[in-house]
């Protein structure tokens, strides 16, 4: 399953808590991205960036900071998603911060309802992005993405792909967490979902977390992966807003990314949270770019078969 893939610039950090990745999508052009995905046969279009309100800089209001601005960018997202899928395409939103998760995933659970598609997705973050007004720390919705999209949230963004809640927990595995607020755990406990932490990965190793994460998968499986940058460790990644020590190597990024590729699955993608103005000459874009390399079929040597036999 080749499918072509359109990219879909999001240049807005009005979910952060730093400013900066509203540069992302151009830092992923410049590290090469379309050049390097073609050079593996695939047809790729560059739709450009979309456009959406400035970044005010406000305080929270009721626990929220910006959300009309939030709603605005997410809403153009989720239209800009629906199109490509619906086109049979694969999107890659570039982003931008990952509140964006909201309009990119809410769109692909919209074209799964329509097309019979079971939906899977992997949340490869360093947090659980699981807050609520009521328990965020900071009143950044880039940290409210996953509960949104499980129905906890403000009806503008619940509601954005037609169908509250957009998606049920159990389609969610979040891997790399090691930062998750106190009220957020307690609401992630709940909710029941599945998430592979470091502690996890540490004592289990990234290949049976991998395993675990894509067990169920089958051809009708539609495989969304949200990718927040600060999912890599800061040593290898230090562009990102919010750095949490403590994550993946290069080794473990690398083949958490093939087991991906190796399922056949990928249907789309979000690249969340490159915030260049953070960055060190580009590096951490670079090494997205290398990683999403290996997400659509890089690998060293031909391999026989898929590592889950
Ligand atoms: N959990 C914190 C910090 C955070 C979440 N996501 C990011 N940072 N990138 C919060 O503000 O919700
Ligand atoms: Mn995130
Ligand atoms: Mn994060």
């Amino acid at each position: 399953m080749t499918l072509p893939v359109s990219l879909i610039g999001v240049p807005t950090d009005i979910g952060a808590g730093a400013r900066g990745a509203s540069m992302g999508p151009e830092a992923l052009r410049v590290a090469g991205l379309q050049p390097v995905l073609e050079s593996h046969g695939l047809e790729v279009i560059d739709r450009g960036n979309l456009s959406g309100p400035a970044n005010p800089w406000q305080p929270p209001v009721n626990g929220y900071r910006h959300l009309g601005e939030v709603v605005a960018w997410n809403t153009a997202l989720h239209d800009a998603v629906h199109a490509e899928l619906a086109r049979g395409r694969l999107p890659i939103v570039l982003g931008g911060d990952h509140c964006l998760g909201m309009g990119s995933i809410s769109a692909v659970a919209r074209h799964c309802r329509e097309t019979g598609k079971q939906l899977r997705v992997l949340w490869l973050d360093a947090h659980a992005d699981f807050n609520t007004a009521e328990l965020t720390p900071s009143g950044n919705v880039h940290g409210m993405p996953v509960a949104c999209l499980c129905g906890h949230g403000p009806a503008e963004l619940t509601g954005i792909g037609g169908h509250t809640p957009a998606i049920d927990a159990s389609v969610v595995r979040q891997i790399g967490i090691r930062s998750v607020d106190p009220g957020e755990k307690r609401l992630v406990h709940e909710v029941g979902l599945e998430v592979f932490d470091m502690r996890y990965i540490d004592e289990m190793g990234m290949r049976h977390t991998m395993e675990q994460a894509l067990m169920g998968l089958d051809e009708n499986t539609h495989l969304h992966v949200s990718f927040d940058v600060d999912f890599l460790d800061p040593e290898i990644a230090p562009g990102v807003g919010t750095t949490v020590p403590g994550g993946p190597t290069y080794r473990e990024a690398q083949l958490c990314m093939e087991m991906i590729a190796d399922t056949g699955r990928l249907a789309s993608l979000d690249v969340m949270e490159l915030n260049p103005a953070l960055d060190v000459r580009n590096r951490t874009a670079e090494l997205a770019v290398d990683l999403i390399e290996s997400l659509f079929g890089k690998s060293t040597l031909m391999r026989k078969t898929s590592t889950q036999t």
